[in-house]
């Protein structure tokens, strides 16, 4: 089983693997809940590329791949080298799953859907000698079926982060998200205990940082209490209770007891898909938990349970105007959220957007799986396409000046002095470990290495100092992310500019969703102007 390696991207975290003591950020759980699946009379391997290179003449009979659509291009290049090799070549996961005629010319095994009914069958079958060559999950799989990874497969030193999914698919409808064209707006949830044996699993391997890779923790709420409160109960008898990352929809914030629950569980970091500030283009995208909510009060109640906001914000929504860029900025510095993955609005395929976009000719291009980059494959009618992309270049470089970032993390210290005095405050760094003496001192040189840098650094630790002194270890270990960050902005986002891609061969008319017949293809390309903003340093 091979994950392909991932390009420079917002996640990676590709400019801090030697602070941070790992390759990659998190290892690839369907390969290791697939690997669960294969029956015990085969051997099975799981290679990710991010941790460790690829034997390509090893010695197997089918080579299963995952990707995102992030990862096609290298996707493509590992399936092509094993077929030349004459291997099987299987292929699933999120790329597959919204553009499976892209991948369908490079693997002889192509999966849609989840695979926790299909692969097992496909080996059965396989094994008879009479498989097939496409197989549909249409139906969504019972959680209950879906196995603990084997994580046991998996060289778990190389990861930041172990991973648990609690349930699949959400409520909402937002009009751009392929989360609930591909796992439906039911939410599934996996029995609670199921989730705490997979929680002690990784806690076993001695991983003490985990994320609940659900799409909306709350989806289903009287589930997620019910959940929360074993993963507390679980966490507070452990010597060092462990840290958890999750994802929320922001109306969480109309339930107080929901959100003392993720603090009791221990959830020092919420990713919040946010989107805009702006009411029009919630309304417009039918983000429709957003659209009455106060969103700076709302971020601010969520970061006094002690979490540390993520946010997802998009723009180039049809009714954003110039404004929009000044207006991103001045509410996200308002509601000091630290690490925000600023994307530009692109269609995905089988999403509403795609369909709605499709029929009023407004598809420049296929789409592609970096959403932090310059390019979209929509016609704006927003502004023209140029000014969009270099407005989008010029936010995001602003957004990750020290500046910005240093008053957006002390904002978000101050939401702590509410719960400073709480009795069982976040453990966000895990076990004492002797590799952070090292980490420390490699987080320094990068930071002493610029007059700028150690004016933010000692900014940050004295301004955490001032506030919260216990929060030292949280503003330590974003420093550390704060690299990564701001790496990429100056030497990706501030940098590239043109996006060739391959826009020749690819036709829709196989798609089972309705994007019918080719979609409208031109080059996109902006003209490059470099960021006034550009803030390297
Ligand atoms: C956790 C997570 C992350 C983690 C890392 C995950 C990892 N291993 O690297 C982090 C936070 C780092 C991350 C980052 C990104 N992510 Co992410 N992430 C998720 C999330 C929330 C959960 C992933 C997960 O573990 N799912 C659970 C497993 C079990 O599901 P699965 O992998 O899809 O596998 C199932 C099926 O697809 C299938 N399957 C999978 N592979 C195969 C192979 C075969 C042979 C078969 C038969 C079946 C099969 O069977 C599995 C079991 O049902 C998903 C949303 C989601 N619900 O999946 C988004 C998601 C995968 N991410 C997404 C994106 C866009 C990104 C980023 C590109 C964002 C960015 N701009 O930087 C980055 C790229 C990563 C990088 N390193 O650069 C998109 C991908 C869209 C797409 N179609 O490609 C998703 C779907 C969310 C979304 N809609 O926006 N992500
Ligand atoms: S809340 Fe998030 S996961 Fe749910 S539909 Fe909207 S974007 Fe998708």
């Amino acid at each position: 089983m091979v994950y392909p390696r991932f390009p420079p991207s917002f996640w990676s975290f590709g400019y801090i693997k030697d602070v941070g003591g790992f390759s990659a950020i998190m290892p690839p759980l369907g390969l290791a809940i697939l690997a669960a699946l294969v029956p015990p009379e085969f051997d099975v391997q799981i290679v990710d590329e991010n941790v460790e290179p690829i034997d390509f003449d090893a010695d197997c009979d089918i080579v299963a791949l995952s990707a995102m659509a992030i990862q096609e291009t290298r996707l493509f290049e590992i399936a092509d080298s094993f077929r030349e090799r004459g291997r099987l070549v299987c292929m699933g996961g999120p790329i597959c799953n919204v553009l499976p005629e892209r991948c369908r010319p490079h693997c002889d095994v192509l999966f849609e859907g989840e695979g926790e009914y299909t692969w097992p069958q496909f080996l059965a079958e396989w094994d008879r000698g009479e498989h097939r060559t496409h197989y549909v999950q249409l139906d969504k799989i019972d959680m209950r079926d879906s196995p603990a990874p084997r994580v046991g497969l998996l060289k778990l030193d190389q990861y930041r982060l172990g991973c648990v999914q609690t349930t699949r698919g959400c409520p909402f409808k937002c009009e751009f998200c392929d989360i609930i064209v591909t796992y439906g707006r039911k939410v599934r949830a996996k029995p609670v205990a199921h989730v705490i044996a997979e929680l002690q699993q990784w806690a076993d391997h001695g991983v003490d940082f985990i994320t609940l890779a659900d799409d909306n923790l709350i989806g289903d709420r009287a589930y997620c209490r019910t959940m929360l409160r074993a993963v507390a109960a679980w966490n507070r008898a452990r010597a060092v209770p462990v840290s958890l990352y999750a994802e929320m929809s922001v109306d969480a914030v109309r339930d107080p007891e929901l959100l003392e629950l993720c603090r009791e569980a221990n959830i020092t970091e919420m990713f919040l898909g946010i989107e805009t500030p702006r009411r029009a283009g919630l309304s417009e995208t039918a983000k429709v938990q957003n659209v009455t909510l106060d969103l700076v009060a709302a971020v601010k109640t969520i970061q006094s349970y002690g979490m540390v906001v993520v946010a997802g914000m998009i723009v180039g929504f049809d009714s954003d105007d110039a404004d929009v860029f000044e207006d991103q900025y001045a509410f996200l510095q308002e509601a000091g959220i630290p690490i925000v993955m600023l994307g530009l609005l692109q269609a995905i395929p089988r999403t509403p957007l795609y369909e709605r976009l499709e029929r009023a000719g407004r598809l420049r291009s296929p789409s592609q799986g970096n959403n932090t980059l310059s390019f979209t494959n929509i016609e704006p009618t927003c502004m023209p396409y140029d000014q969009l992309v270099n407005g989008y270049r010029e936010l995001f470089t602003r957004l990750y000046g020290f500046q910005a970032i240093g008053d957006r993390w002390l904002a978000n210290v101050d939401t702590w002095r509410a719960v400073a005095g709480r009795k069982w405050l976040q453990k966000p760094l895990g076990r004492w470990r002797p590799f952070m003496l090292l980490q420390t001192l490699l987080i320094l040189r990068w930071y002493v290495a610029r007059p700028s840098r150690f004016t933010f650094f000692c900014r940050m630790l004295g301004g955490t100092l001032a506030r919260v002194p216990a929060a030292l270890p949280q503003t330590f270990s974003y420093l550390a992310y704060f690299i990564h960050l701001r790496e990429y902005a100056d030497k990706v986002v501030a940098r590239e500019w043109t996006f060739s891609y391959a826009l020749e061969g690819v036709d829709t008319r196989a798609n089972r969703f309705g994007e019918g017949g080719r979609i409208n293809m031109v080059k996109a390309e902006a003209t490059y102007r470099a960021p006034s903003s550009s803030t390297q340093a």
